[in-house]
């Protein structure tokens, strides 16, 4: 058959980058199996009513706006560089990264308007000419497809304007982070041409559907615990859990057991007070999945 109108859900992701396992393991996450994508073009998913185009990112978001793709997994960066017009359906949590001003250990960087009449080396001109105009800075701005960080030690700029995500590249180049430009993370778009078939219509938004409880599973943990049945009440007012608590009993009379699903981060708060209150016994344990 021929794919490009088998009724699959055609979905562009990046082939061979930083998003590329990710976002293959996301989908893994929602029941969607891809095999052997690592060579090809385009998969089909043994599992789900899905064709997977592998794109370099930057091709994505046009892919995607003229319908091509019905749908995408690409950083948010490359969809407002590009300035596609796709919808945005879901932030992805992963890829997260900020595109941020950069200048050299020498260059006097106080305040925003320092930048004033200097010139920006970017790979990112449009992003970067947006918040020019918002902050209402005049900078020349140089477009360089790779490598941007070595521009000021090639004397072709005074500062950068780049993504950053542990800053290791800069401070191996000798250049200081200052200003955050834009935060970036991976986005699930989708085409408006979609919107016209009904059956693709439904396709995605399931795989949306997926998606979301896979992210609430990842936010998420299963909270065990022993309490003093006396210490019940406190300990509930601690746990704002999703839906109340459940309570077993146990061999001892005056204690019970609790499990609750709690925000990832909440038990390091709580702990302490947990265990003032008599908690015992007390397990995290992960999530694979909570259908929404
Ligand atoms: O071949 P293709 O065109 O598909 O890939 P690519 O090389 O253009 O993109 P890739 O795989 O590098 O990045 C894909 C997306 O990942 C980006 O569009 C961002 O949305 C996101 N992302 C997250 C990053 C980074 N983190 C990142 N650190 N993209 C690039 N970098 C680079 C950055 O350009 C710089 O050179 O890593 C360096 C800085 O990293 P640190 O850790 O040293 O600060
Ligand atoms: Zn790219």
């Amino acid at each position: 058959m021929n794919i490009s109108n088998n009724g699959n859900l055609k979905l562009a992701v990046q082939k061979k980058g930083r998003l590329t396992d990710k976002s293959i393991e996301l989908l893994k996450l929602c029941g969607i199996d891809i095999e052997n994508y690592a060579e090809r073009l385009v998969v089909s998913s043994s599992s789900f009513p899905l064709d997977l185009l592998l794109l370099r990112d930057d091709d994505i978001p046009e892919y995607v706006q003229d319908g091509v793709a019905d749908a995408g997994i690409v950083g948010e960066n490359v969809i407002v560089e590009k300035k596609a017009k796709v919808e945005t359906l879901q932030k992805l949590g992963f890829g997260k990264c900020k595109i941020m001003l950069a200048a050299p250990e020498n260059f006097r960087f106080e305040i925003l308007q320092d930048i004033n009449n200097k010139t920006i080396a970017t790979s990112y001109p449009n992003i970067l000419q947006t918040f020019l105009d918002e902050n209402n800075l005049k900078a020349k701005t140089i477009e360089i497809s790779g490598s941007v960080e070595i521009a000021p030690a090639l004397g072709v700029a005074d500062l950068i304007c780049d993504i950053v995500s542990t800053g290791t590249t800069l401070m191996m180049n000798k250049l200081k982070k200052s200003f955050t430009v834009y935060e970036s993370q991976a986005v699930l778009v989708c085409s408006d041409l979609i919107l016209k078939d009904e059956k693709k219509n439904e396709i995605l938004t399931e795989l949306l559907r997926r998606i979301r409880s896979v992210l609430t599973a990842r936010s998420s943990k299963y909270l065990m615990m022993n309490v003093p049945i006396d210490a019940l009440e406190k300990i509930e007012k601690l746990i704002p859990s999703i839906k109340s608590p459940t309570i077993v009993p146990l061999a001892d009379p005056n204690m019970v057991a609790v499990h609750a699903v709690i925000p990832s981060d909440l038990l390091w708060k709580i702990v302490d007070q947990l265990k003032q209150e008599g908690a015992s016994g007390i397990l995290l344990l992960p999530i694979e999945n909570m259908i929404l």
